[in-house]
């Protein structure tokens, strides 16, 4: 992939007394972070702006890292590993529209760019993966499991995502890969799927499969010898589990479920506390509560990040920046339909209520901030109308069709109203964002932070700074939701400039009007 960048263009040399790297490749640097603190009193909102001083300590190398997919059978599962291969081996094939090349649009940490500031004639803006070293998608070793046995070349032409010449190309890669066997528990995902479940791990005993995934994961990062493995579910949409004391609201009570056989444990349940018991990070690509407080307990105990959910792909993250945008201009978005159909598995198994449900919950929340963050507009905190329809239409396959319709109050009355069309291959959307979870969160295993230079501490385990890329993002406790993909994106890249000692405050580009 040809680069419009020079390799000098893209080494930062950092010249602050803020940074040093150490002897061992620990890049050390220190960050104001100013903050206002609040206190709403009778005379009024007293802010009082602090500055609050965090030192960050980074590895620089990034560590050798797999991925276990969850589903690593289906639409986004084989279009994930044929797409590494594809870019690893720099592969070109011929389209009705002419040559294309391997490529990782979609991808923020491979394809996107991050504004530094200006230098007297231009915009410096350099690629978000020059900035702190990340991983490549292509550095990625991929495994997995899969309820179906397909081997991936099959799977891919089941997928009907890739032209056929890529296809052909990729088959010596894909086909000698078949997915492990996995937890099949037909109350969890649509009873449509029961077709597929042909590569089982025997019988119902819950704790013999969570040994079972255990010793998968631990064989995995023993025979490529990792420093660190990311499980990653891109499994069917699972309907709800219950969240209740006593089943699954502290890390004991889930472990004691599993030991209990509850039919309220589901098979991402397991995948969770395999992970978080082998030391794995955890992320949740699809929209069930996996996540409970248990879970996230067990997490925080054991040391490992867990992220969630749903990948942020198309018709949602665009409402998520459109929202914000007329919000943020005073307009007051009232009614929003957001219509789906599509023709792939997924969309087979959402045509089930109960997994439906799954999705229409975490497409539906993601007005949530942008709602309570303005009440002139909205003075009783109320959302919008909100409405979503996903219908299953087999013709279609994986070129999934949204069509949204979005209405605003606006001036004295008046109506806005806006149409959207996206006609896309949803797989080729949410690959991208399944590589940018994992490198995230390699990237975020490197990271130590200190508020007193001395007591140095990892992120918190619910890694929320994965949220760009979720619907609806699992925050730690008692922390705000943030939906808004302008703010998310600024988090996420100021983040990384604050790491190398970077950081301006050059949004507000202060030098053009007052100079
Ligand atoms: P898919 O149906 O093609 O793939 C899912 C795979 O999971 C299938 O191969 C199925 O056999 C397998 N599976 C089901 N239960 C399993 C289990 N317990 N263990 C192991 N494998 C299991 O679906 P697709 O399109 O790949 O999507 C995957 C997930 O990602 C879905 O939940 C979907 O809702 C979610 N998602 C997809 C987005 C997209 O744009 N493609 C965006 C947001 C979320
Ligand atoms: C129907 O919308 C199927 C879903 O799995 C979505 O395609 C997927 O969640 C992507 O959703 P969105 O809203 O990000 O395009």
């Amino acid at each position: 992939q040809r680069s419009g960048y020079t390799e000098a263009e893209t080494r930062l040399i950092v010249n602050s007394p803020l940074v040093k790297t150490t002897e061992n490749g620990v890049l050390e640097s220190t960050y104001v972070y100013r903050k206002n603190h609040f206190e709403q009193t009778e005379e009024g909102l007293r802010v009082t702006p602090k500055e609050h001083a965090y030192h960050f300590k980074t590895h620089l190398k990034p560590r050798k890292t797999g991925v276990l997919l969850v589903g690593i059978g289906g639409n986004n599962g084989s279009t994930a590993v044929g797409s590494i291969f594809a870019n690893r081996k720099n592969m070109s094939w011929r389209t009705k529209d002419g040559v294309q090349t391997a490529n990782y649009f979609g991808s923020v940490t491979q394809a996107s760019t991050v504004h530094l500031g200006w230098n007297g004639e231009e915009q410096i803006y350099v690629p978000f993966k020059d900035i702190i070293p990340i991983l490549s998608p292509s550095d990625l070793i991929i495994d997995g499991w899969d309820i179906n046995s397909a081997n991936l070349y099959e799977a891919c032409q089941r997928a009907r995502v890739f032209e056929p010449e890529l296809q052909d190309q990729l088959r010596p890669f894909l086909e000698p890969i078949t997915p492990m066997p996995s937890i099949y528990y037909p109350d969890f995902i649509a009873a449509n799927q029961g077709n597929r479940a042909n590569n089982v791990i025997p019988g119902s005993n819950k704790q013999e499969h969570l040994q079972h995934i255990r010793n998968d994961i631990r064989n995995f990062k023993e025979k490529h010898q990792l420093d660190c493995v990311i499980v990653l579910w891109t499994a069917n949409t699972e309907r709800y589990t219950d969240v209740r004391a006593g089943l699954n609201t502290t890390a004991e009570e889930v472990l004691d479920s599993i030991k209990n056989n509850e039919d309220e444990v589901s098979p991402s349940n397991i995948f969770a506390v395999a992970s978080i018991l082998e030391g794995a990070h955890y992320i949740n690509g699809s929209p069930q509560n996996t996540l409970v407080p248990g879970i996230i307990q067990l997490a925080e105990k054991h040391n490992v990040f867990v992220g969630g959910d749903d990948f942020k792909s198309g018709q949602t993250k665009f409402k998520s920046a459109l929202v914000d945008f007329l919000v943020s201009s005073g307009l007051k978005p009232e009614s929003i339909v957001s219509y789906n159909h599509l023709g792939n598995n997924d969309g087979k198994n959402l045509s089930e209520a109960r997994q439906f449900r799954s999705k229409e919950i975490s497409k539906s929340s993601v007005v949530d901030d942008m709602v309570e963050s303005n009440r002139i507009l909205y003075p009783e905190s109320k959302n919008p109308d909100h409405t979503i329809v996903i219908k299953y239409v087999p013709f279609v396959g994986d070129s999934k069709r949204a069509m949204d319709e979005y209405i605003c109050s606006i001036f004295m009355g008046g109506k806005q109203t806006f149409v959207i069309h996206n006609t896309c291959e949803d797989s080729l959307l949410a690959t991208p964002l399944i590589y940018d979870l994992v490198i995230l969160t390699e990237l975020a295993s490197r990271i130590s932070y200190s508020t007193d230079n001395e007591n140095y501490r990892q992120f918190h385990s619910v890694l929320s700074v994965l949220s760009l890329l979720l619907k609806a993002p699992v925050v730690p406790s008692g922390t705000p939701v943030g939906n808004a993909f302008m703010r998310q994106f600024l988090t996420l890249t100021k983040l990384v400039t604050v790491l190398a000692g970077v950081s301006s405050d050059s949004e507000i580009q202060l030098e053009f009007f007052a100079p």
